[in-house]
């Protein structure tokens, strides 16, 4: 049995975030507002399949994936770069890699106690983020 992330989870920490967006090459004033927010991510797992739905009061991202197969994402309303993404399992951690024109693109999320926790890298950045069920 895989681990289960359904739910709705709120933000409470967010490490080096600028970094990651400096990294994504976000311009500054979308850079002032995204460090501001509180996204909240709804997740609806099925088995393999995922929907992860991240809103904020700015912005919104929706992913739906199926782990093993590889898609196009297109980032539409982050940095809206094309990547070919690919998530696996990692025993209980979902591991994504998204293939592009930046290097070393992708992120984590696991579950510790009652915590999801996801970690974004790109190029040298890593973003630590903490959320907490709603
Ligand atoms: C862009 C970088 C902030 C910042 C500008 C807009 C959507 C794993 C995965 C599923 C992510 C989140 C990526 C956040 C990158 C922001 C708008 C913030 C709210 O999550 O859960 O897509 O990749």
């Amino acid at each position: 049995m895989p681990a289960d992330f359904n739910g709705t989870w709120n933000l409470v920490s967010n490490d080096n975030f600028e970094g990651y967006m400096v990294a994504l090459g976000i311009d500054f004033a979308t850079r002032k507002i995204a460090k501001m927010l509180k996204p909240q991510k709804v997740i609806k797992q099925e088995g393999d399949s995922f929907y992860i739905h991240t809103t904020s009061t700015f912005r919104d991202y929706v992913l739906q994936f199926k782990v093993g197969e590889e898609f196009e994402e297109d980032n539409k309303g982050l940095d809206n770069r094309k990547c070919k993404t690919l998530i696996t399992w990692e025993n209980d951690k979902l591991v994504c890699v998204q293939t592009g024109e930046k290097k070393n693109r992708g992120w984590t999320h696991w579950l510790e106690g009652d915590d999801l926790h996801l970690e974004l890298r790109c190029e040298n950045q890593v973003c630590r983020q903490v959320f907490k069920r709603a």
